[in-house]
């Protein structure tokens, strides 16, 4: 086939660290489902980097599979991209070790999230969260991704993705793609509907910063009114006024209106009437894919189907690049 043949190939992957907060769903797992026309995709559940801050194995098996379950349920088909729990494959880990061979400690030391998680959790600042973002750029590179769908948080992630690779080909010689970051213009960074300097994170404290995305209508209604804002009343979308800015971006990325016909929506309208549109509109979004996940979770059979085929696929494309990368390193081949 000709390289102008050849799809594209999209990588992501998401933690289940919890059910997903409307911040994941517009900033990358909605959009995933999109692409699966133009592209050729894989999707994964990165319950290996779960387990970088302290997990109940009994919950990260159920939030495992739920996350699984969630990630059909908006919009990703497994019969049209390969969609695999990470752990299933292997591969993973066994690319990491060779990743981190062409990884330096200062620049593992620059990275945000590990300042951030570091300091939440001072208790268990273990070496897998400080090299989490090589067994990252394992996951995009086992498969010579050429895009990656991400939201802004994890840019620094695979700005680093990127020089590992360049510094692993130009050691043994061409042979990983390097992965280009996809993120989206609206909705790159959803904040905490409490405190809108913040990104909204499945871990946040109080769950009224959060929507999550099987959150019922009644709670996300009450918890968009509870949104933090500031004292003027006017729809406009300013950098002084990040949480009014915020509820704008949601509602443009639900109902696919841009910024100024949402102004012109609102304008001479007050913030009540504004958080309510907000609120049902995220509700109506949203309700299909809670219908589709309770359908899925009354079929584990269908959904055990689907990982261990996801698995299958994944190892048949990740093994033949761990392999030719143990070879590229000096191992002597033993497959
Ligand atoms: P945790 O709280 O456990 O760190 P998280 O909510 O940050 O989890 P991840 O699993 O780390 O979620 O991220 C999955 C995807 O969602 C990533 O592509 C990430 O960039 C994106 N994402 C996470 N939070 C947001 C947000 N608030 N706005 C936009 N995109 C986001
Ligand atoms: N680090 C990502 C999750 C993740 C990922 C990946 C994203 C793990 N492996 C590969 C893209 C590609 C995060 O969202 N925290």
């Amino acid at each position: 086939m000709s390289e102008q043949e050849r799809k594209k190939i999209i990588l992501s992957s998401i933690q289940p660290t919890g059910t997903f907060t409307l911040g994941n769903y517009i900033g990358a797992v909605s959009r995933w489902g999109k692409l699966q026309d133009e592209f050729d995709c894989i999707y994964s559940v990165a319950d290996m980097h779960a387990i970088t801050v302290r997990q109940d194995p009994a919950q990260l098996r159920k939030r495992t599979i739920e996350s699984y379950a969630l990630l059909i349920a908006c919009g990703i088909d497994p019969k049209r991209s390969i969609v695999f729990i990470q752990s299933h494959a292997g591969t993973h880990a066994e690319l990491n070790w060779i990743l981190a061979c062409s990884t330096q400690f200062g620049e593992l030391s620059r990275m945000t999230q590990f300042k951030d998680k570091s300091a939440k959790h001072p208790d268990d600042i273990n070496a897998g969260l400080f090299t989490y973002p090589v067994l990252m750029a394992a996951d995009i590179l086992a498969y010579n991704a050429d895009l990656v769908p991400i939201g802004e948080d994890q840019r620094q992630h695979l700005e680093l993705a990127r020089n590992i690779a360049q510094r692993f080909n130009g050691k043994y010689g061409d042979f990983f793609t390097i992965p280009e970051a996809y993120i989206p213009e609206v909705g790159a960074k959803i904040t905490s509907l409490q405190d809108p300097t913040k990104k909204m994170s499945k871990s946040d404290e109080n769950p009224n910063a959060c929507i999550f995305i099987l959150d019922e209508p009644d709670v996300i209604i009450r918890k968009f009114k509870r949104a933090v804002t500031d004292s003027d009343s006017i729809v406009r979308y300013s950098e002084d006024k990040p949480g009014i800015s915020n509820l704008m971006s949601i509602y443009s990325a639900v109902t696919g209106k841009n910024i100024p016909d949402i102004e012109r929506e609102f304008d001479g309208k007050g913030y009540g009437d504004f958080k309510l549109a907000v609120g049902e509109a995220v509700a109506d979004n949203l309700k299909p894919v809670r219908e589709e996940f309770a359908r899925l979770m009354a079929d584990k059979a269908y959904l055990k189907e689907c990982y261990m085929n996801g698995a299958k696929a994944a190892l048949s494309i990740s093994g033949k690049v761990a392999a030719k990368a143990y070879h590229k390193v000096g191992f002597v081949d033993a497959r």
